[in-house]
């Protein structure tokens, strides 16, 4: 398998000595404010495609193989998110970034580019043209990031102005029988979420068990699937509901809100989640309730904050959109050679129980 040029650079010799077999992938792992990112710095595939959205359709058809391989368990587990580094298709930006995750492959995610960047630069594989500023193309657009380092070269934090994001439907009524009735309203951030503030029968996030919102989560995405499709009005290759974020108190009296997004079949995202709060803040934003250049400091689950701001408005089609910015920081923990033998073993592809 050809791989793609963007890679770290390691002998065959640094692979034989391992006595691995099959497909070799040299990740590194980092944490985006609790939830994981896994960078193959060496192992990518070459892709088809004149952009990352081409790039991401060509992955899915020929390589799902290897998302599946390095996310699900044994390699991965639940939560497991990750990123393959591509050169970039305009000459005037740094990297193209294709993200992989449990689900498949995200047009975009908000802690995977921070770890992603993170990462890129500790290890010099993301050469910016200006110190301080990253360009990158996503599936889902051009992000601009900003970030600051130390004078070790340690990234010390992460911004990312994301692409266009929307109020898709406001107050949607489901009769969703482990709950009773309940209204939510659709916002776009990268990816279609479903988002379900306190209200009569749902008291808030704080109230119930992970488990329990998973589950639900699981149920009530299936449900609105049935009735309502989301397809993004300029790309047609985004479409779907993908995630469910709950919401309810902070954990901080000083952070604006807290959300828990559920995301693939099981996982809780620990970070706030970069798409998730781009979408919060369009949902605030068309509802009168953020204005432009307002902190909005978005709690996760465990209490891990991003700090969102609208950078600016423009037009997704017919709707009014915002520009959010999301700040975070990341925390590299790892490095891992990891085969995966299709030949020798029966779960290279992975499973999910
Ligand atoms: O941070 O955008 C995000 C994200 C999406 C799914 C999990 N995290």
């Amino acid at each position: 398998m050809a791989t793609h040029p963007l890679a770290l650079e390691v002998s065959e010799s640094f692979f034989v000595k391992r006595r691995l077999e099959g497909n070799l992938f040299y990740c590194i792992d980092a944490h985006t404010c609790g939830n994981p990112v896994r960078l193959v710095a060496h192992g990518g595939p070459a892709l088809e495609g004149n952009n990352m959205s081409e790039k991401r359709q060509d992955f899915l058809k020929k390589y799902d193989w290897i998302r599946k391989g390095l996310m699900y368990e044994p390699r991965g587990h639940d939560m497991m998110s990750g990123s393959i580094l591509y050169p970039p298709h305009k000459p005037e930006n740094d990297v193209a970034v294709l993200f992989i995750e449990t689900s498949g492959c995200l047009p975009m995610c908000g802690h995977g580019t921070i770890g992603t960047i993170t990462m890129g630069l500790e290890y010099g594989l993301i050469k910016p043209k200006v110190k301080g500023k990253v360009r990158m193309e996503a599936p889902a657009g051009l992000v601009e990031i900003s970030y600051t380092e130390d004078a070790d070269g340690k990234v010390k934090s992460v911004r990312l102005t994301n692409v266009s994001s929307y109020l898709a439907k406001e107050n949607i009524e489901v009769d969703f029988p482990p709950l009773g009735k309940l209204k939510l309203d659709v916002a776009y951030g990268g990816n279609y979420y479903g988002i379900v503030d306190p209200q009569e029968n749902f008291n808030g996030l704080e109230h119930y068990k992970a488990e329990q919102l998973i589950s639900w989560a699981r149920e009530l995405r299936a449900l609105l699937r049935l009735s309502h499709d989301f397809t993004h009005p300029e790309d047609s290759s985004i479409n779907g509901l993908s995630h469910i974020m709950w919401t309810g108190e902070t954990i901080d009296p000083k952070s604006t809100a807290r959300n828990a997004v559920f995301y693939g079949d099981k996982a809780i995202d620990r970070s706030p989640c970069g798409t998730g709060t781009s979408a919060r803040m369009a949902q605030w934003a068309a509802q009168g309730r953020l204005k432009e250049g307002e902190v909005f400091v978005h709690e996760s689950i465990i209490g891990s904050k991003f700090e969102g701001r609208i950078e600016g408005r423009t037009k997704l089609g017919d709707y009014d959109a915002i520009i959010p910015s999301i700040e975070g920081w990341a925390k590299v923990y790892g490095e891992n050679l990891i085969s995966i033998n299709k030949d020798d073993d029966p779960y290279a592809d992975g499973f999910q129980v």
